[in-house]
């Protein structure tokens, strides 16, 4: 599906049907995205989060931290998480990726993947607060990741879709990308140091 980001200077379309995806790949210089990989790392209060797995509570195999405004309660695998507050530097961050992907957000999932055992299940970005068709902007700092999406319906294989997230890059999901398709971040064997991502939304509490 075409946008209007497949116009504008940076941003690179990848064809997914019925999604809007696009990738900013060096959104942010490397000096400036190794400033906030050392500087949030330590900033910001990072927890393990309890996840419910096949009705079993774990936990999840990262470390996180939800932040955003005051309203902008957030229910995730039946667990309620009230927002940290904005820290000045990602107050600034959330500015600069509004402007760059054309949206508003109210709020920050922040993850911490200390090394390539650390991951992310197959899911989808669902929860009735992003509303139909959420715009979410996920920055990568850190170390490369691949990022996976598959159509929600048992597709083969081949219907996977690969993408590499370096350090400093924006990828902006839309569209149906959360609706029609689930993705993940595997582990990898690879000796990878950490990666943060910040995956920037906005919450409606009243549509819960
Ligand atoms: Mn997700």
């Amino acid at each position: 599906m075409l946008s209007l980001f497949d116009e504008m200077p940076g941003w690179q379309s990848l064809p997914l049907p019925g999604a809007e995806l696009s990738l900013w790949r060096h959104w942010l210089d490397d000096a400036e995205a190794d400033a906030l990989l050392a500087g949030l790392r330590a900033a910001i209060p990072w927890e393990v989060h309890r996840i419910r797995i096949y009705g079993r509570e774990v936990d999840s195999p990262r470390l996180s931290c939800w932040i955003g405004d005051p309203d902008a309660t957030y229910v995730y695998s039946r667990t309620r998480f009230e927002p940290r507050p904005w820290q000045p530097a990602l107050a600034v961050l959330r500015s600069r990726v509004e402007k760059a992907c054309g949206s508003r957000f109210n709020s920050v999932l922040a993850n911490l993947y200390r090394s390539g055992q650390d991951s992310m299940g197959w899911h989808s970005d669902d929860e009735p607060e992003l509303g139909e068709r959420p715009v979410i902007a996920s920055l990568s700092l850190g170390a490369e990741r691949r990022f996976r999406l598959k159509p929600r319906q048992a597709g083969t294989r081949e219907d996977t879709r690969v993408i590499t997230l370096g350090h400093g890059s924006l990828l902006r999901m839309a569209g149906d990308a959360q609706r029609l398709y689930v993705h993940d971040l595997p582990k990898t064997s690879a000796a990878v140091g950490p990666r943060i991502n910040l995956t920037f939304r906005w919450i409606d509490p009243s549509r819960r």
